[in-house]
């Protein structure tokens, strides 16, 4: 079979040879841009570590693109590993959602593959790498679309992507997870954290040489924040400013006011706010269950930049459900029937590092059939003493009920399913395809807590039924 990528060779081939019958520039107007994902030295308070960095074409990290557009891209594999990117929360087509052996196969060293699709939402987003341990390496960045008008004149778009780091190899930390016998089994972790970062990372840099974005008196903000930490959720802490949380996942949320917003793994929060006086203004973000905090200070021209240090003396406390409960989407789902209803039991086996869903491990996990056009729920049970921040890819969902009690909660791509709690999500089956739903904690995921929703209809590709030696078809009802 031909894959897409040598499809893609042969026809940027043949459009550099029929290239002098268009004009120059209607030719560039639709040529695809490049992500390279490439190896880069870090300096992280003082350790100079080997990470991955994904370069656009303009030289930026990730993408920002617009509603109605089209995310025409080439991601290029600089690397001698191989990579897929998936693109955090977008409903996209399922052949261009980069989860290996699930929507294609990976990208291998040195070679590249095309997506191209049609940007359908707004809002805040991230792709990451779905391949091993990659992401631990920072292979990940921001995707931002903004409405089809382009960004809001007068806002002024801040990024602040938050990732967790550790010196230790990811191979290492995933040996000491996975030793046999091993009483506890986790690298000086508590119940919040199986692998406590070394340190957090914002927008690539530490405390102790924060970014700074400067700022006006009067300014409005519009800051964008992303989780993309492996196994650390952190508590966004917005100080004094006054502002307002207006998205969260990039879907909007019925408006909240205050200065401390839980942000699980995976997630993102909108916050706007306008810049009352002179000075700087720090955003910080707190790892829950660690001493560590990073962050980016805003300040105006002039502004003194104050001294943070990276490390605090008390632990940040556990999650609640206290911010759940305040949280509406703005375009909640329409009332239904629910015609199709799961439920995942989500547990861990800490005598050999398995986590598991319904006493099973991917890719030993069977799918969750449904049906196009189907109203599906699904009950995340958290039988561990664990958070598990579950993702489901391909759709929105709203989460309906908290503890077997409705709740008329927001839209999101990844629910945090705290320890010995349960969920329930609802989505539209409107997309059909075979999609990854997992944990998104980086060593859950590798540890087997991931399984399928599979469309009835759709074909599933047969490297996906060789690694999970599904049936084909899907089982008479
Ligand atoms: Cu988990």
């Amino acid at each position: 079979m031909m894959t897409k990528s040598k499809t893609f060779k042969m026809l940027a081939t043949a459009g550099l040879a029929i290239l002098p019958l268009y004009s120059v520039s209607s030719y560039a107007a639709q040529a695809p841009i490049t992500l390279t994902v490439h190896n880069t030295q870090l300096n992280i308070d003082g350790h100079n570590e080997t990470v991955y960095q994904i370069t656009n074409s303009a030289g930026g990290n990730g993408f920002t693109g617009r509603e109605g557009e089209n995310f025409n891209a080439i991601v290029k594999n600089d690397t001698d590993k191989p990579i897929t990117l998936h693109w955090h929360g977008l409903v996209d087509p399922n052949k261009e959602d980069g989860v290996p052996d699930v929507t294609q196969l990976p990208i291998p060293p040195h070679g590249q593959q095309h997506y191209d699709f049609k940007l359908n939402q707004t809002g805040t987003y991230w792709m990451h790498s779905h391949v091993g341990f990659e992401e631990a390496r920072l292979m990940a960045a921001p995707f931002i679309i903004y409405p089809k008008s382009g960004p809001e004149a007068n806002v002024k778009n801040v990024t602040m992507m938050v990732q967790d780091f550790n010196y230790a190899s990811p191979n290492s930390i995933w040996k000491a997870l996975t030793k046999p016998n091993e009483s506890k089994l986790k690298i000086n972790g508590n119940e919040i954290n199986d692998v406590p970062p070394n340190v957090l990372l914002a927008n690539r840099h530490t405390l102790k040489k924060p970014e700074i974005v400067r700022v006006k008196v009067g300014e409005k903000v519009r800051l964008r924040f992303i989780n993309g930490s492996t196994d650390t959720n952190v508590y966004l802490n917005m100080g004094k400013l006054d502002n307002t949380l207006i998205a969260v996942d990039g879907q909007g949320v019925k408006p909240v006011n205050g200065n401390n917003y839980q942000v699980a793994i995976a997630q993102r929060s909108d916050v706007l706010f306008t810049v009352p006086h002179k000075g700087a203004f720090p955003i910080i973000a707190e790892g829950e269950g660690t001493k560590l905090r990073t962050g980016i200070i805003l300040a105006t021209e002039g502004a003194k930049i104050p001294n943070i240090s990276e490390k605090v003396n008390t632990e940040y406390p556990a999650y609640n459900y206290k911010q759940l409960l305040q949280l509406h989407a703005k375009t909640p789902l329409a009332k239904r029937k629910v015609d199709e209803h799961y439920t995942l039991n989500l547990t861990g086996d800490m005598t050999k590092y398995a986590w598991e869903i319904n006493g099973k491990t991917w890719p030993n996990t069977p799918p969750l059939w449904v049906s196009k056009g189907e109203r599906v729920e699904v009950t995340l049970n958290n039988e561990s003493m664990m958070p598990h921040p579950m993702h489901l890819h391909g759709t929105d969902f709203q989460i309906v009920s908290l503890n077997g009690k409705a709740i008329d909660g927001p839209m999101r791509d990844t629910v945090n399913v705290l320890p010995h709690s349960k969920v329930t999500i609802a989505f539209d089956a409107d997309n059909p395809g075979v999609w990854a739903f997992h944990c998104h904690i980086l060593w859950h995921a590798d540890a087997g807590m991931m399984t399928t929703v599979r469309y009835r209809d759709y074909p599933a590709p047969q490297y996906y039924l060789n690694l999970t030696h599904q049936p084909a078809t899907a089982p008479k009802a």
